[in-house]
């Protein structure tokens, strides 16, 4: 894997309603009154006030593992092996699944979002997520991520087609962050200008994430929030820093 090191932020979003299937598979999986947290893995940390879905992908199977008697983390097998070396769980080297379940059977479900302006938001699917990177939990930023915007915009356009419910994915998107050349939803702006039309427009979608990160980080200001009006190269740590005090986050690295 090379010396390139990436810095994840993992965010520790509560389970507040599984979905009726999901429900059904975990039962008597987990102790009574027992956390689950999605953990999904963000290199951008700042603009978790813009969250308005948590994607998983339908093909991945997922687990969830246990970290204290009352916690548990709903992350990829892979991921939770990296963790176990990370001091992430209570053994150095061991992690504990207590059950496995596919991204599919997930969907629906309603969750916590630590900064989010929503509070709450639903698990949808997305298929590009790969097994191999992060914890296979994606947080969906459409502002600031081209990616999640054209993914937010195609389960907009056929939630019949996705097999989900038109009121799960918000309709508004928040703007968090300015930019010199993009304005305040650098996403939208980039995926317009490059035509991209589709979660699979893969080349496309390379070039805008590229653009967009760059010109966020070292253009960008803040522009909600705690830290409106600081550059978002200060704000990232910041916000970062914030949620790991709080407890809503921690560090993760691969
Ligand atoms: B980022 P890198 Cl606002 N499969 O978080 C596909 N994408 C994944 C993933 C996986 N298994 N795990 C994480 N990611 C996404 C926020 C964000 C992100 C914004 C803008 C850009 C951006 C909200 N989604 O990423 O390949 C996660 O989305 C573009 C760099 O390790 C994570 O950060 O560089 C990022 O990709 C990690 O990508």
């Amino acid at each position: 894997e090379g010396v390139n090191v990436q810095e994840y932020t993992a965010l520790k979003c509560k389970v507040k309603t599984w979905s009726p299937v999901a429900e059904k598979e975990l039962e008597g999986k987990l102790p009574a009154g027992a956390s689950v947290y999605m953990v999904p893995a963000t290199l951008r940390p700042e603009t978790m006030y813009g969250q308005s879905n948590m994607f998983l992908s339908p093909k991945i199977t997922y687990g969830v593992f246990k970290v204290t008697d009352t916690d548990y983390y709903f992350v990829t097998d892979r991921a939770a092996r990296n963790m176990a070396f990370q001091g992430i769980f209570p053994k150095w080297g061991e992690f504990s699944k207590v059950a496995s379940i596919k991204g599919s059977d997930v969907i629906g479900t309603l969750i916590n979002a630590p900064l989010s302006q929503l509070g709450e938001i639903y698990i949808v699917p997305m298929d590009t997520i790969k097994e191999g990177k992060g914890t296979g939990v994606v947080t969906s930023v459409p502002s600031d991520s081209p990616d999640d915007f054209i993914m937010h915009r195609d389960l907009m356009k056929k939630p019949e087609f996705y097999n989900i419910k038109a009121e799960w994915v918000p309709k508004e998107i928040l703007p968090l962050i300015e930019t010199p050349s993009y304005g305040k939803l650098t996403a939208q702006f980039l995926v317009e200008k490059l035509k991209i039309n589709s979660p699979k427009d893969a080349k496309q979608l390379a070039e805008a994430k590229d653009e967009a990160y760059k010109e966020g980080f070292y253009k960008g200001v803040m522009i909600y929030g705690e830290f409106s009006g600081k550059p978002v190269q200060e704000a990232k740590e910041l916000v970062r820093e914030a949620l790991i005090k709080s407890g809503d986050a921690f560090a993760y690295a691969e």
